[in-house]
């Protein structure tokens, strides 16, 4: 594909590179993407309208269940060849940066070094009332899902939530900072798999882009992000991604 020739001879030559992720690197690893259809128990449901403060207050055992049940196919999925590329990018690269909005761990496992979590974490709990961590809870949630009641917290009883960002809630404030001055300083920015519709997140490429980049986006379906990318790699991060890292670094390969 000439596209993916004049992406890798472009990111061979980047000093600095950030990766953007979203939730489209983890697909070919069997997790859902956010706007996939749900399943199960929250067949009905709306992921949009779970991810909310609202939710969590009106019906906590509902909420809890789907993050405890997304947890649970999380630990028994592994990281696809698009999460070992990147963190291939990473290694090649003097200065690099992965930063994601996925609340999964597949890049740490596939050895990137400290991703940007900007939507945080389904392994960080933590108190809905004083905001202390609280353990990850063990168990393995049922295939088809199921409502849980939220653990209390150890020091107020207030109920545990999950550590991720939901809508209307502000993004961690030091993590979005220096995701935002990274993309200021980049050669290059990849944006892989995400709809780009959710904010401030997706001004991340455009901020890079504003401030000199070049952006590939690598995404089997046309997003609001089409209009940024320099290049435009259309196919899946598992397919895509392995290619580029070989065209760009031949010899290391
Ligand atoms: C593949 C593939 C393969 C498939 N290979 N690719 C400006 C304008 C309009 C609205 C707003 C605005 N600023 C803020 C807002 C409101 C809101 C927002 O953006 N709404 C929009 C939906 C309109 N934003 C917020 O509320 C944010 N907070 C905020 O602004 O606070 C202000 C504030 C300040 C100070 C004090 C208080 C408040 C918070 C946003 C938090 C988002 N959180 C979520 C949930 C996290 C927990 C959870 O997972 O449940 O984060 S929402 C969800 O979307 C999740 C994701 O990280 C995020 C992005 O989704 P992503 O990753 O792009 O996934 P998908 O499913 O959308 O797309 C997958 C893509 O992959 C597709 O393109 C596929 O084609 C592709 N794909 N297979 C490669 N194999
Ligand atoms: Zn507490």
């Amino acid at each position: 594909m000439v596209e993916v020739r004049e992406a890798a001879k472009v990111l061979s030559q980047a000093r600095r590179v950030v990766v953007f992720t979203g939730a489209g690197i983890s697909a070919e690893s069997g997790v859902p993407t956010f706007r996939d259809a749900l399943t199960g128990l929250w067949e009905r449901f709306d992921a949009q309208a779970l991810a909310t403060p609202q939710a969590f207050q009106d019906d906590p055992d509902l909420v809890w269940g789907w993050y405890e049940w997304r947890r649970t196919v999380i630990r028994r999925v592994h990281p696809n060849p698009g999460h070992e590329a990147v963190a291939a990018i990473e290694a090649r690269t003097p200065r690099s940066v992965v930063i994601t909005q996925n609340v999964d761990d597949l890049h740490e496992r596939a050895g990137s070094a400290g991703p940007l979590h900007l939507h945080g974490s389904l392994f960080e709990p933590r108190c809905a009332s004083c905001a202390r961590s609280a353990p990850v809870p063990d168990g393995e949630e049922p295939a088809e899902g199921r409502r849980l009641a939220p653990p209390r917290c150890e020091h107020c009883s207030g109920p545990v939530r999950p550590g991720v960002v939901w809508f209307g809630e502000a993004l961690p404030e030091q993590i979005l900072e220096t995701a935002v001055q990274e993309a200021t300083d980049c050669d290059v920015l990849l944006t892989i798999g995400t709809s780009g519709l959710v904010y401030p997140a997706a001004e991340i490429p455009k901020v890079a882009a504003m401030f000199g980049a070049t952006v590939i986006q690598v995404n089997p379906q046309p997003t609001p992000l089409d209009a940024v990318a320099g290049i435009n790699l259309h196919g899946t991060a598992a397919t895509i991604l392995p290619a580029l890292v070989t065209a760009a670094w031949p010899r290391l390969s």
